[in-house]
């Protein structure tokens, strides 16, 4: 059985940028949801217990076709948020910058930490409707990309790895930004995990 996970912080450890009521009902009910969903599709299905969700996410074409859709959407959305919670971290002041390799990389693909910032937030602001933004490490070189999938797709499913995401689903923001996306994404940037991206980056 999958679980939904605690979160490593207080609901309203991530104010003002977050507001406690989004963070209760993005992780309690949208989630939760996902997760008991999830679980509700593999019941009965051997692959539900021998894979694990990266697994299954890495490999739908291995999930029994008549569950495929909701392996897809309910296991994308339990990992997918899974990983936005731990890519998330009290505010701290001012916005760290990632340092070492991080920063280099992110000079060598983007121009610089400031171009980097504006490409993701115009990448997450363009994509039309619900989705996420992500930053992924290319499989077979060390160049990083920035692309969007729609719903709760993850570029996992295409081989690559995932370092940085945000939801740019409306249940995301709606609370506290209304139709206000980029002060969604501009408040985003003041939460962001550094530590945890450069140890995505590295594992
Ligand atoms: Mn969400």
């Amino acid at each position: 059985m999958h679980q939904l996970p605690n979160l490593p912080y207080d609901y309203d450890a991530l104010e003002p940028w977050f507001d406690e009521a989004t963070m209760r009902l993005h992780h309690g009910k949208h989630h939760q949801s996902y997760v008991d969903k999830l679980n509700k599709a593999l019941e009965g299905y051997p692959v539900g217990q021998t894979l694990s969700l990266l697994e299954l996410l890495r490999q739908l074409d291995q999930v029994p076709e008549v569950i495929r859709q909701a392996v897809r959407n309910y296991g994308g959305g339990h990992f997918n948020h899974s990983l936005f919670w731990q890519l998330l971290t009290p505010p701290l002041g001012q916005i760290q910058p990632p340092a070492g390799e991080l920063l280099e990389l992110l000079e060598k693909n983007f121009g610089g930490f400031a171009d980097f910032q504006a490409k993701f937030k115009e990448a997450a602001l363009n994509h039309f409707g619900s989705g996420w933004a992500w930053l992924v490490v290319e499989p077979t070189e060390e160049k990083l990309t920035i692309v969007t999938t729609a719903n709760q797709d993850n570029p996992v499913s295409e081989g690559k790895k995932v370092i940085l995401g945000v939801d740019v689903w409306e249940h995301a923001y709606y609370l506290k930004y209304q139709n206000r996306r980029p002060d969604y994404l501009d408040a985003w940037f003041n939460l962001i995990n550094w530590p945890e991206v450069i140890r995505l980056l590295k594992s």
